[in-house]
């Protein structure tokens, strides 16, 4: 393509001269102070990345290029009749900082059609996948075998100079995201016995054509519902697990499919993307244990044993953020649109009533609110994707396109290789040593 490819060969000189300017005005600036804590406790709040597309304020939740979740459903384009912003256009502004119009939105729809087949080796080995294994290992293990085609590696072994490493990144990242529901579709069709893939049709969105793979396609809400799904699942700036293991192997030069790969892999632990998984099994649990329409007093029970039992409450509490997830609102007020009387969209609500008041007389989660993974099983119930062993696949989907935005500017502005500095305890006690 593209009309984006283009615009991002106009804005790269000036943001490599930007960049340039405020490391000569701020980078012999201090940062704050490390202290040793943070080597030992996941580095929380250590400022070690740069990351272009969103920043995460605790309080506020995440601003995608400085707009928040709800500026961007104002702002966006969406498909005629929708009311959800377009994940094409949230590409485009993740990429270039600016909001897309119409017509660049519906072209990247039309380009990622083009794009969307996946190669029959690639077919295979997710068709001989048994269904016992976890659909995000057979994401991972076909994302990975995607690097088969990569351009960037191939550009790499060509001598492609530093200058044009963005280019292949680029074509690579807009074959990866083409790519997903394919593999999205096929391994929700395989593991759960869903029949056929239909083809992608190249003239809906990327939205409507993976709700047509994954056999919802007719229902226009669920596909609405798709479309803010990817849009607040994209990014989530650049210390969380994926995106920070996306951006350390993309920094070795592994092309955007390894990276993206690696970052599948980390969003498959339990208390980051699997959490959406794990909140449907423990609300499952929970109806099995106390009954469906539990009194206050039972949910409370079982959340106090849920903490007893050693378990974390899954979709509560977050490394960052000390208020409601602001995607976790987003997902509510479309159940209040669409879904209000849900049975489980309910439970979800009484839930938030109640969870937070416990964590908080716990006295150890930083953080008592809900977050993005809370409510997300719900809505897709409620339209009958049921399989929740299924479900951080959809959020692999979406977190490709904050992944890759910011892979194509690592290359673009020639981010180095990372490589922190670790200690060993001993190291540790020698350097403090009377001090
Ligand atoms: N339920 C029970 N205990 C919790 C808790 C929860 N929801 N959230 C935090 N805690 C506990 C921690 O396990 C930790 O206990 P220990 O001191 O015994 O180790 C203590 O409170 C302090 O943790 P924290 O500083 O508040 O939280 P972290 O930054 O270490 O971890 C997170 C953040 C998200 C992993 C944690 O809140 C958690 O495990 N939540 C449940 C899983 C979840 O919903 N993950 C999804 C996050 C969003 C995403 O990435 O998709």
């Amino acid at each position: 393509s593209s009309a984006l490819k283009e615009r991002l060969a106009q804005l790269i000189p000036q943001e490599q001269e930007n960049v340039k300017q405020a490391r000569l005005e701020h980078g012999k600036k201090s940062f704050g102070p490390v202290v040793v804590d943070q080597l030992y406790g996941g580095m929380r709040g250590l400022p070690a990345l740069i990351w272009e597309g969103s920043v995460l304020d605790a309080d506020e939740g995440i601003r995608f290029r400085g707009k928040t979740i709800p500026e961007c459903q104002a702002l966006l384009p969406k498909a005629p009749g929708g009311s959800e912003p377009l994940p094409e256009a949230l590409f485009w502004l993740l990429l270039t900082g600016e909001i897309p119009t119409q017509e660049q939105a519906t072209d990247l729809s039309k380009d990622w059609a083009a794009r969307a087949a996946i190669p029959e080796f690639v077919e295979e080995i997710l068709d001989r996948c048994p269904p016992t294994l976890h659909p995000m290992s057979q994401f991972s293990l076909a994302v990975t075998a995607l690097n088969h085609n990569s351009a960037f590696a191939q550009a790499y072994q060509n001598g492609i100079s530093k200058k044009e490493y963005w280019g292949p990144t680029f074509e690579d990242s807009m074959d990866l995201i083409a790519k997903l529901p394919n593999i999205a579709g096929r391994i929700y069709r395989n593991v759960f016995g869903k029949g056929k893939l239909p083809a992608i049709d190249p003239a809906k969105d990327y939205s409507a054509n993976l709700a047509t793979l994954l056999g919802f396609g007719e229902n226009d809400a669920f596909v609405e519902l798709l479309r803010l799904y990817i849009t607040i699942h994209s990014d989530h700036e650049g210390g969380n697990v994926s995106a920070h293991t996306g951006k350390l192997v993309g920094s070795a030069l592994s092309d955007p499919f390894l990276a993206f790969a690696a970052s599948l892999n980390g969003l498959a632990g339990p208390l980051h993307g699997l959490a959406n998984q794990e909140v449907l099994l423990w609300l499952n649990k929970m109806q099995e244990t106390i009954g469906r329409d539990a009194s206050d007093d039972a949910v409370k029970e079982y959340v106090w044993a849920t903490l007893k039992g050693g378990k974390v409450v899954p979709g509560y509490g977050h490394a960052v953020l000390r208020k409601t997830d602001p995607r976790y609102t987003a997902q509510r007020e479309f159940a209040l649109k669409h879904l209000p009387d849900d049975p489980l969209f309910k439970l979800v609500g009484q839930i938030y009533e109640i969870v937070p008041n416990i964590l908080l007389e716990a006295g150890k989660a930083k953080n008592p609110w809900p977050n993005v993974d809370a409510h997300s099983g719900a809505l897709l119930t409620h339209y009958g994707l049921t399989e929740m062993q299924f479900y951080t696949v959809l959020f692999g989907v979406s977190r490709a396109f904050g992944v890759v935005a910011q892979l194509i500017w690592d290359r673009a502005l020639g981010a180095p290789l990372e490589r922190p500095k670790s200690y060993s305890t001993e190291a540790i006690k020698k350097i403090f040593a009377g001090k």
